[in-house]
Formats: structure tokens, sequence, C-alpha cells
């Protein structure tokens, strides 16, 4: 038997979903990239996808439904060392948590993140999401949802992103090649996962997804902005997965001054005669 460096542990995810196989990606990924698991810091919100942090060897951290992101911000600036990789669902992310979503992609801070979008709140018993496709009856919107889809990786160029891509669960090989470049890229990298939800969404199944997707191929040139958003756009009978789009830019820590030694914040030194002369500025 192999023993893994990077282990994985027993889930309350339903057999047959997408989110197995990630996980999976996730920790091939961990594994050739050879980090340290001390050095890897997976946080999520909350939902099923969320999970995935307490499922794997290394540090973790879950916080509030929509809020993955600000800790995950937080603990990059304080500790340039870690490799931070958020782990989140299509809700949390585009949904309760989207302005953190935007702003963070604005900031560009030194992130992996991946999203498990099965187009559904999955956690809480197959509700709309910001994804879910016009017309899909779920327990809620009983007459179909009537909402216009959003499209994350539309959005996330608009605003700016430098590194955007899309996976599938279904293709776990290609995924983990996805994850690994997200990873080393050095600023804010948005990695959208389709996640078939084998309990709720019966609409997009995992048929559904590998007869919709196609492989990018080396014909796409990943500087060019305008044929990734022609590709982030494209959402019909075909739908694109791969590297959409990728160019080198100044993450968070390049461009703020006190930040460019990439020293722990907790290692620095500190005076506190400074410290009082500020307080005493309060009182
Ligand atoms: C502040 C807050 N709002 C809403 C909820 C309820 N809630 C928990 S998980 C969830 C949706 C999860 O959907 P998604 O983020 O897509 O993850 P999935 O379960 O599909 O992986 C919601 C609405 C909550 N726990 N806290
Ligand atoms: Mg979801």
């Amino acid at each position: 038997m192999t023993q893994h460096r990077y282990q994985t542990y027993e889930t309350a995810w339903c057999p047959g979903c997408g989110n197995h196989s990630i996980l999976k990606a996730l920790q091939a990924t961990l594994e050739s990239l050879n980090f340290n698991p001390h050095d890897v810091l997976i946080l999520g919100g909350i939902g099923q996808a969320p999970k995935t942090p307490q499922y794997i060897t290394c540090n973790s951290f879950c916080g509030l439904h929509g809020r993955a992101v600000p800790p995950a911000v937080a603990a990059k600036i304080t500790n340039p060392n870690l490799k931070v990789i958020i782990h989140s669902g299509d809700g949390d992310t585009y949904g309760e948590g989207g302005n953190h979503f935007i702003h963070n992609i604005r900031r560009n801070v030194d992130i992996a993140h991946f999203v498990h979008d099965n187009q559904l709140y999955a956690l809480t018993k197959g509700q709309a999401s910001p994804t879910t496709m016009e017309g899909m009856v779920t327990p809620v919107q009983v007459a179909g949802s009537m909402s216009i889809p959003f499209n994350p990786l539309v959005m996330a160029l608009g605003a700016g992103a430098g590194f955007v891509a899309r996976g599938f669960s279904g293709r776990p090989e290609h995924l983990t090649e996805l994850m690994k470049r997200a990873i080393n890229y050095k600023g804010y990298a948005l990695v959208d996962i389709f996640q078939n939800c084998i309990t709720f969404n019966k609409l997009n199944t995992y048929a559904w997804y590998n007869n919709h997707v196609y492989e990018l191929d080396d014909s796409h040139d990943t500087g060019d902005l305008d044929a990734a958003i022609r590709l982030a756009a494209e959402f019909g009978d075909k739908i694109p997965i791969g590297v959409l789009y990728e160019k080198p830019m100044p993450d968070y820590h390049s461009k703020h001054a006190q930040l460019k030694d990439g020293q722990v914040l907790s290692g620095r030194d500190n005076d506190p005669a400074v410290i009082n002369r500020l307080i005493s500025t309060f009182v």
C-alpha cells in the first residue's frame, strides 16, 4: 500500500458525488508539488464542498457561509510562506460570498481558489444557486429557476483576474494539471470545477457534463483576453474546460512596500515605544 504524505479521510459525501474525485485530484496535486503539509492551508466556507479541508492532511479552516475568502486573504498576508487554497461551493462563492470573490480578484492576493460548481446548494437540499440553469425545478423554485445564470468565468475575466480556468470532476487527471498550474500561479487563480451532485441535480448529471465539456488544446492562446472571454461565454452544446487565461501580474505582496520582503508578520521586529506613542494619540 502506498503511504501518502497527504492522507484523505472518510467523508460524509454521497457515493457517486463528484467531490470524491476533486479530493483525489487535490491529493495528487499536493503530492506531486511536494509541499510539506504544514506549509499548506486549505480553507472553506460552509456547504458540502467546504468540507474538503477536513478530509485531507494539512492546516484547515472553515469560516462562515460566503466567507472563505477573507480568512484566506488574512492568512496569506500575515504568512506569505503558506500555500493558501480555498475549496468552496458555487453558492458560497458566487452568491453570499460574491462581493468577496470580486474584490479579492482586484487585490490579487496569491491564493488558488477551487470552486466545486454543482450548480445548486447541495448542503441545504438542492435550492437554486447563482449558477443554476434557467428553468431548472428545485424544491424551492417549483416553477423553475427564473434568474439569469451567473457566469463566473466572464465575471472573473471582467474583474481583471490573471488566471481563470474550468475543470470537471469527471476528468481527474486534467483537473490535477489545472490545480497544479493554479497553485503555481503567483496571484489569485480561479478554477471553476463542474461537479455532479448525484442527489439533487438531475439536470446537470455526470453524463450531462461529460457530453458537454471539451478540453482546450494548444491552439488556444492563454494570453489572449478576447479569446478567453469568448470561451468563457461559451455555455451551450459545448463548454470548454482547461486554462482560459493566464497572465503574469504583480500580486498583492509585491505591490505593498511593507510586504515586499516576504517576511512573516509575526516574525517582524516591533518597537513597543512606537506602539505606545500611537496609543497615546487616542487617549
Ligand atoms: C450565513 C449563512 N447563510 C446561509 C447558510 C445556509 N447555507 C449553508 S450551506 C448553503 C449553500 C451551500 O451551497 P454551495 O455553496 O453551492 O455548496 P454545496 O453544498 O453545493 O457544495 C447555505 C445556503 C448558512 N449556513 N450561513
Ligand atoms: Mg453548490
